[in-house]
C-alpha cells in the first residue's frame, strides 16, 4: 500500500485557480492513479489541519505495516510546519514530497520547504504527474 497525504486547500483542486493548479480534481487524479497502478492499493487522506496530518503520519509510520511509503503534498505547511517535518523524521517509511506548482517560480515565501529535508526527495512543478512519479520511485 502507498499512502498519499494532501494538506490544506488541496481539496479545492480543479475548482479554483485552474491557471496555477489545473482543472483536474484530486478525486479524478486518484482514479487515474488507480488505473495506472492496477495492482497497488493507494490510500488517500486530505486534511486542512496540521494536527490531523501529523496524526495520520504517525498512524502510517507506527500502525500500518502494509504501508510501503508516503507521497505527501503538505501544501503551505511545507513552508513553515516544523511539526510536520518532525513527524516525517520520526518514522522509518520513505516519504516523497510533491508540489503541483513550481514553488521556486512563485512567491519568495514558497521557495523554502522545511519539510523537504526530512523526505527522500521532492518533485515540484510537474503538475499532478508528480504524484505518479513519486509512486514509481517508492515502488522501486
Ligand atoms: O504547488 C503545490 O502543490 C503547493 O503545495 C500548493 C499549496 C501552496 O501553498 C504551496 O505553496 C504549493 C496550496 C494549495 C492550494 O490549492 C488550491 C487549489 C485550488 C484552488 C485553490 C487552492
Amino acid at each position: 500500500m502507498i499512502a498519499i497525504i494532501n494538506g490544506p486547500n488541496l481539496n479545492l483542486l480543479g475548482k479554483r485557480q485552474p491557471e496555477i493548479y489545473g482543472n483536474t480534481t484530486f478525486e479524478d487524479c486518484l482514479e487515474a492513479l488507480k488505473m495506472t497502478f492496477l495492482e497497488l492499493e493507494i490510500e488517500y487522506f486530505q486534511s486542512n489541519s496540521e494536527g490531523e496530518i501529523i496524526d495520520h503520519i504517525h498512524h502510517l509510520g507506527y500502525n500500518s505495516p502494509e504501508c510501503e511509503g508516503i507521497v505527501i503534498n503538505p501544501g503551505a505547511y511545507a513552508h513553515y510546519s516544523y511539526a510536520i517535518a518532525d513527524a516525517i523524521a520520526s518514522i522509518q517509511l520513505p516519504v516523497v514530497e510533491v508540489h503541483i506548482s513550481n514553488i521556486h517560480a512563485r512567491d519568495e515565501f514558497r521557495h523554502k520547504s522545511v519539510t523537504a529535508p526530512t523526505c527522500k526527495g521532492v518533485i515540484c512543478g510537474l503538475g499532478l504527474k508528480g504524484y505518479e512519479l513519486a509512486i514509481r520511485y517508492l515502488l522501486g
